[in-house]
């Protein structure tokens, strides 16, 4: 993972401030060293010395839930339904990774370590929501977990969604696209490894799960603006898959139901930061 220093972090830590952020919009990089997407539309922030970019994401219309003909789908992916998302945010390209957590946090929590750029993992529902308010603290912007929909609208391709929605965040070939039981190697991987997807969004399927903000709850059939999820529940909603996680549950509309306490091995998150 590129680390750097903005100018504003270099003046602040010379004032001794511990932590500091900075921000631009751009067309150039997705902190990978990956070009982000031409017309892509991305904000990149700092965290004391750690970049990390987001892609904006307009407001728009889709169907959320399991695809017509999907015989691999679940009850809990159906109905499919009507979403509409009236505002825009900004998500990031990648997961958090282990640098831009420790940068945060001060500690990393992962099991898998040793390489640059691997995301963080062993992260449950309120260690990712107590990150989001410090980096929030530190970059002055409004950062928060995606909600269930924001995340699939984003993986889906959003307002660039290709007309055929696909079986996994990118494309339908899951080696292409994604860390998953069948091509891991027992492990995660740094973000941004496989291809992205129509908005410029890496690993929205496997490497690691991502927490949702909101509890789970069943759908219905009826359309709605800007779901939240029920307003009280037992389970949140970790999306997309992950290295030790077969085909079938890597498949875009899956969704998980997990104690808001428990933070696996295979579960991270990333951040959307509001406009
Ligand atoms: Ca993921």
């Amino acid at each position: 993972m590129k680390k750097t220093l903005c100018l504003t972090a270099l003046v602040a830590v010379a004032a001794g401030l511990a932590f500091a952020s900075c921000q631009k919009e751009d067309n150039s990089s997705n902190g990978n060293g990956t070009p982000a997407p031409a017309g892509a539309e991305t904000l990149t922030l700092t965290a004391a010395d750690v970049e990390f970019t987001l892609v904006r994401v307009e407001p728009g219309t889709f169907r959320m839930g399991a695809n017509e003909g999907d015989d691999q789908a679940f009850d809990r992916e159906k109905p499919a339904h009507e979403v509409t998302l009236t505002k825009p945010y900004y998500i990031a390209t990648t997961e958090v990774t282990q640098e831009l957590y420790a940068a945060v946090t001060g500690g990393n929590p992962s099991n898998f370590m040793g390489e640059a750029g691997l995301p963080v993992e062993t992260v449950d529902y309120t260690d990712a929501v107590a990150f989001c308010a410090r980096l929030s603290e530190l970059t002055g912007r409004t950062v928060t977990l995606p909600t269930e929909a924001q995340w699939e609208y984003a993986a889906r391709g959003g307002h660039k969604a290709p007309a055929t929605p696909t079986l996994y965040a990118g494309g339908d070939d899951l080696d292409a696209v994604a860390w998953w039981s069948g091509n891991s190697d027992g492990k995660t991987h740094p973000v941004g490894g496989k291809a992205a997807n129509a908005l410029g969004l890496y690993d929205m399927t496997g490497n690691v799960l991502e927490w949702c903000l909101g509890w789970y709850g069943t759908y219905t059939a009826d359309a709605v603006s800007d779901p939240q999820g029920p307003s009280e529940g037992s389970y949140r909603v970790p999306r997309g898959g992950s290295w030790n996680i077969n085909a079938r549950f890597c498949r875009l509309s899956y969704r998980y139901d997990n104690s808001p306490d428990r933070g696996g091995l295979n579960l991270g998150f990333r951040v959307v930061v509001l406009p």
